[in-house]
């Protein structure tokens, strides 16, 4: 699974270029990194089809050197332009504030090649002494550098998502296996995941792990045994097998999914009852024949199966082949995984008061994508069919407004231009979405800035803030109270690893929201998941959600699954969210 690694190739070539100031193959090669990486499949699949083509993005110059790196492990373009440019420039350019060119400068001043390099220079001083730099801008660097080395050890579950599901895939159809489930943070699906933990049974391990240690994909064998094997794979991501017998499935699941604050609290009330729940099982140790009654043998990541004796399975089992049994003989309701963080899921599940979570297939509408009259690579007409094709019902275009700060924004002549390709679409019989007409608009110090007459004619209004003032409650505040907002995007501006949240007292924003009649968003793409879930969980009820993908292209409407899992993580139900609504009961609510 090499679309993570091919996806960075690209946009390093991309930055390599802009430094160049080559004219639009840069915004080619990007375009082609994003559509790589929101695939759905391995990319080696795509290519042994022969169809790489036909991803979105890549045409035939493009196609040659993914297929290049796939068959002998480099891409020439991406060598030679690096050898002009020795630098780790992807990593470089992950600290908030340093582009493409400021890399470069970095680099020929003094020498910065790597982000251990870009520290040490900050730390030194020499950043400030270099011209159009100072005192500010080596201060930025380093507020942001901690943010650009965590994270490189946690990756994001989106970028995480095809290489999870390859894994389970594959093993799941070698003969060596019986079941697969990858668990973990993944399985809970965590915004961020350490690394990837899959857990099968093996009517014949010792195959299963020559299976699983001598894929294509793995770089190293890290250690491996009998039942428990760890690995690197692409993108130095830590992957772990373990194999368990069939009649513990259920309980190693649950185990090895954790969180483990989670599996404290259900020991905990295994042990309230006398009894003992551990990666093997729940057991009666006072019942039936055992000889050690260590109830606390089930800690550390180390407990793999091999290395413990007979004692860890003492007295009667009371449940281990289904998780369902698990719970259910700790007097629980099941519990979701987005559930399971130790944030009273069990003692709801006690209650029988589990929320009725907002279900993956249930979102009908998206309510944030841009087109190719902004920062989107695709048209509406392109756009729109991608989203009829996934079964959507309805589509807002919310290209960036006047207000933006960025090149490529709409103004009055693209605002015409583009209402009517939204007509032309939505007269379009082939297509049974109905695209709506909305807008992106920055909030600003002075709130929205659009020409007045634009809102009469734009069917909804999200707002977004892009920037980091010192009073970003207030100017949300204001941009709610003062303009037609029906949305407020990505709330917190975060980009996990990259971006901390704004300083915003969220009291006063969802507040403000509610009283406002805005619908706040949970953006699905994989770096932003903002509204965090932690924060969609406290104000679940406060404010409705939407769930929206603010795709750039096609490919990206398919993140829509990572939103709702955040959703899911904070506790939400269908009801929470506007856009599992059909599209006239979803625009009544906006007064629209
Ligand atoms: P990550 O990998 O940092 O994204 O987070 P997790 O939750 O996947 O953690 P990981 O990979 O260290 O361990 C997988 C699961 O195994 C974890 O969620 C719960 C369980 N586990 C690991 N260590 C312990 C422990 O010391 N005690 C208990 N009760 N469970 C543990
Ligand atoms: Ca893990
Ligand atoms: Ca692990
Ligand atoms: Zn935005």
């Amino acid at each position: 699974m090499k679309n993570q690694e091919i996806a960075e190739r690209l946009r390093e070539i991309a930055d390599f270029l802009e430094i160049e100031e080559v004219e639009y193959k840069p915004r080619a090669y990007r375009t082609a990194g994003r559509n790589v990486e929101s695939l759905s499949e391995s990319i080696e699949a795509v290519h042994e089809r022969g169809e790489l083509e036909g991803i979105e993005g890549v045409g035939e110059s493009i196609a040659e050197k993914i297929a290049e790196y796939l068959e002998t492990g480099e891409m020439s373009y991406y060598e030679e332009l690096r050898a002009e440019l020795p630098i780790d420039i992807e990593a470089i350019t992950s600290v908030e504030g340093v582009g493409p060119k400021t890399a470069r400068t970095l680099y020929t001043e003094l020498g910065v090649a790597t982000l251990e390099d870009l520290e040490r220079a900050a730390e030194a001083g020499e950043i400030a002494e270099i011209e159009g730099f100072g005192e500010k801008s080596q201060r930025n660097i380093l507020e942001h550098i901690e943010l650009a080395k965590a994270g490189r050890e946690r990756m994001l579950l989106g970028h995480a998502f095809p290489i999870a599901r390859d894994v389970e895939a594959r093993l799941g159809d070698a003969e060596a296996f019986g079941r697969c489930d990858v668990v973990g943070s993944f399985r809970r699906r965590r915004p961020t995941v350490g690394d990837i933990d899959v857990l099968a049974t093996a009517p014949d391990p010792g195959a299963a792990m020559e299976v699983f240690c001598s894929h294509d994909d793995v770089k190293e064998v890290l250690a491996r045994g009998e039942t428990k094997s760890s690995v690197l794979v692409s993108g130095d991501l830590r992957m772990d097998l373990r194999i368990v017998e069939e009649a513990e499935y259920g309980a190693a699941l649950v185990y090895f999914t954790g969180s483990k604050d989670h599996n404290i609290a259900l020991r905990n009330r295994a042990i309230d009852r006398g009894w003992k729940l551990n990666e093997y099982g729940l057991f009666d140790a006072d019942a039936g024949g055992g000889d050690d009654q260590d109830a606390d043998s089930g800690d550390g990541e180390g407990g793999g199966v091999e290395a413990t004796g007979d004692g860890e399975r003492a007295g009667d089992r009371l449940a281990g082949e289904t998780e369902e049994a698990v719970y259910d003989a700790l007097d629980l309701d099941w519990i979701a995984p987005e559930l399971r963080e130790d944030t009273g899921e069990v003692d709801a599940a006690a209650a029988g008061d589990l929320p009725d979570l907002v279900g993956y297939d249930a979102l009908v509408g998206d309510l944030q994508v841009h087109t190719d009259y902004s920062d989107g690579s695709h048209t509406v007409r392109e756009m729109a069919e991608a989203a009829d094709e996934l079964g959507l019902e309805y589509l807002l275009t919310t290209d960036h407004g006047p207000n933006a700060a960025i090149p490529s924004r709409l103004d009055a002549e693209g605002l015409e231009a583009q209402r009517a390709d939204v007509e032309a679409v939505n007269d379009d019989e082939d297509l049974a979405v109905t695209v709506l007409h909305g807008i992106e608009a920055e909030i600003t110090e002075a709130g929205l800035e659009l020409p007045e007459d634009w809102y009469d004619s734009l069917d909804l209004v999200v707002a977004g803030m892009h920037s980091s003032p010192d009073d970003p409650t207030d100017r949300v505040v204001h941009a709610l109270e003062a303009f037609p907002v029906d949305v407020l995007a990505h709330p917190t501006n975060r980009l996990i690893n990259e971006r901390e949240p704004l300083d915003l007292d969220l009291d006063a924003v969802m507040g403000t929201a509610a009283d406002e009649g805005v619908a706040v968003e949970i953006n699905a793409q994989p770096e932003r998941l903002d509204l965090d879930w932690q924060s969609v969980k406290e104000y679940r009820g406060t404010v409705p959600y939407v769930v929206s993908t603010d795709a750039h292209t096609t490919g990206e409407l398919e993140f829509a699954h990572l939103g709702v899992a955040q959703a899911r993580r904070g506790w939400c139900g269908a009801e929470d969210v506007l856009n599992t609504r059909p599209l006239e009961e979803c625009l009544s609510f906006f007064g629209a």
